[in-house]
């Protein structure tokens, strides 16, 4: 009787262990993160950049990134803006690029409006020098450089044109002495140049402003597709005078072209340089990652190193080229500028000069 109580409680347990769910599977890390106890895996994967600064800096800023981030290839393409812009038009419905960099943010206003862009609060937002300025209200761009337009001449042809002055104006431009003698991208493709057209129309008011710009573009030797080009263009000799940001004309004087910058005295247009992510990004937290690392400071300071004077967005960064900055500047109104974007180049493009054969 005994033997047999005794067997049936052993029976018993043996029933009731079975009877016991089974102990649940160690915990899995989420995506990007570490189950407790383990190190946390290192970023990895793609970052597909848009990158829309000079193809030098592109390039540096990509094995910056990967040195940071060695797990992570970035692959960039670079484009001009309003190339740029284009591009995230056609690709709305399947996007290629995780984040656009660079170019002047009224294309990136425009694609706000238009939806390409994806919102973010960054921590590092909180680095902006002054984030009422560089920081779109709802997060969608954010600037990451600062840089402003000038003129580049060329000294050979003004020592072969004694008693011409470079230009000093944006009415100098329209001098007899300058008739085929600029040279300027075309705003369909360039930022740069839809800068320049923005500011003039800024500063005449629109009525005045397109009269100024058919004179303008008759002035024009040929339109390029980049808004650097120029720079370069001008200190070959090709043409007398270029319209470009004023740091693509102190990289080119640094490479030894003979160009002496001036600025347009009664004010000229500035850029602040954005930066944004690409709305359903497929690479999204490298996209966040890229995002974040440069709105540091020291990933700001990197520029002179590959010849980008523009000066910094952020506090504890110093502006290589601070004098670029030291010059009369409008009250650039980027919103207005951004809105009307497609507008006035669609205006500028069938009622002043087309955009076929541009110079490369
Ligand atoms: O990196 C130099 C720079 O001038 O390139 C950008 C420029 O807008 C891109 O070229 P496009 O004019 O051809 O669009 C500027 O944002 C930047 O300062």
């Amino acid at each position: 009787m005994r033997r047999i109580g005794l067997f049936s409680l052993l029976v018993i347990v043996v029933l009731l262990l079975a009877a016991c769910p089974a102990p649940p599977p160690p915990a899995t890390a989420p995506e990007g993160g570490a189950a407790a106890g383990e190190a946390a895996a290192a970023p990895s994967g793609e970052l597909n950049l848009l990158c829309t600064p000079q193809v030098q800096w592109c390039e540096g800023m990509k094995a910056e990134f990967e040195k940071r981030y060695p797990d992570i290839t970035v692959n960039f393409v670079r484009m001009s803006s309003g190339e740029s812009l284009t591009r995230l038009r056609n690709e709305r419905d399947n996007p290629q690029f995780d984040i656009w960099w660079g170019g002047p943010i009224d294309s990136f206003i425009a694609a706000k409006q238009e939806g390409l862009l994806e919102a973010y609060d960054s921590p590092n937002h909180a680095n902006l020098a002054d984030p009422e300025k560089y920081l779109d209200p709802d997060k969608y761009w954010v600037g990451i450089y600062v840089g402003t337009l000038g003129f580049a001449t060329n000294k050979n042809w003004l020592a072969e044109n004694p008693g011409v002055e470079p230009p000093r104006s944006w009415d100098d431009l329209l001098k007899p002495e300058f008739q085929g003698q600029i040279m300027v991208a075309h705003p369909s493709s360039s930022g740069t140049s839809y800068t320049a057209l923005c500011t003039i129309l800024q500063i005449k008011g629109e009525e005045e402003g397109w009269e100024f710009l058919k004179q303008y573009a008759g002035q024009v030797l040929q339109f390029t597709k980049s808004g650097a080009a120029p720079a370069k263009f001008v200190g070959q000799g090709e043409a007398a005078v270029g319209i470009v940001f004023s740091h693509d004309i102190v990289a080119e004087i640094e490479n030894g072209a003979p160009l002496e910058l001036t600025f347009p005295e009664e004010g000229t247009g500035y850029e602040i340089g954005g930066m944004g992510i690409v709305a359903g990004a497929k690479n999204l937290e490298n996209a966040k990652l890229w995002y974040d690392w440069a709105l540091e400071p020291a990933t700001q300071e990197l520029g002179p190193k590959y010849q980008a004077y523009q000066a910094p967005t952020v506090k504890g960064a110093q502006a290589a080229r601070p004098e670029l900055l030291q010059v009369t500047l409008i009250d650039y109104d980027f919103q207005w500028c951004g809105e009307n974007k497609k507008a006035f180049v669609d205006k500028f493009t069938n009622e002043i000069a087309g955009a076929e054969n541009l110079r490369k």
